[in-house]
């Protein structure tokens, strides 16, 4: 799960109440948030401006299933950041077969983009060869994360679909 500072990821996190939230920092020296679910493990940290640590970030790629993109609707003035950090991540050679999971995160500001908006700054059309999906949320109040992370559904866990007949 990934973002820029303050998008709400560790709300988010919380909010899941699904496990412990452990805090690391790794000796290179960024956050990384971890829960542990099941067969599921959440790993969370900040983009933006790192780029000397940026190449350590690989370490935590393996086996990573779907990239949980959060976005602050009502920060308008970084949607450009956002898009450049959302687009050279799904750029990497690990990530290639990784689902892509976008929250449009504080729906309950008034000034908030709305999903589309948020798609459109965020370029996801640019996408090639990736199954996306964007949300609104709410993380302070836990809207909209049911529908984004729902674990039963193929789209974030990969399970094979079962055929009825
Ligand atoms: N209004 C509003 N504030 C939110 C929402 N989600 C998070 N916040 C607030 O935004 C700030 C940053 O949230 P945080 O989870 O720490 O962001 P992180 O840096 O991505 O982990 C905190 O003050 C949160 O309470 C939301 O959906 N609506
Ligand atoms: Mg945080």
């Amino acid at each position: 799960m990934l973002g820029l500072d303050s998008a709400g990821k560790t709300t988010i996190l919380y909010r899941m109440q699904i496990g412990e939230v452990v805090t690391t920092i790794p000796t290179i020296g960024f956050n990384v948030e971890t829960v542990q679910y099941k067969n599921l493990k959440f790993q969370v940290w900040d983009l933006g401006g790192q780029t000397s640590i940026r190449p350590y970030w690989r370490c935590y790629y393996a086996d990573t299933k779907a990239v949980v993109y959060v976005v602050d609707s009502t920060d308008r003035e970084r949607l450009n950041i956002n898009k450049a950090e959302l687009l050279a991540m799904m750029n990497e050679e690990e990530l290639q077969d990784a689902k892509l999971l976008v929250f449009a995160n504080k729906q309950d500001q008034p000034d908030a983009m709305t999903p589309a908006e948020v798609s459109e700054g965020l370029g996801l059309d640019t996408l090639k060869n990736r199954q996306w999906s964007i949300f609104k949320s709410c993380a302070i109040k836990g809207e909209g994360l049911e529908e984004g992370l729902d674990w039963r559904v193929p789209f974030f866990l990969d399970t094979p679909r079962r055929t009825v007949g």
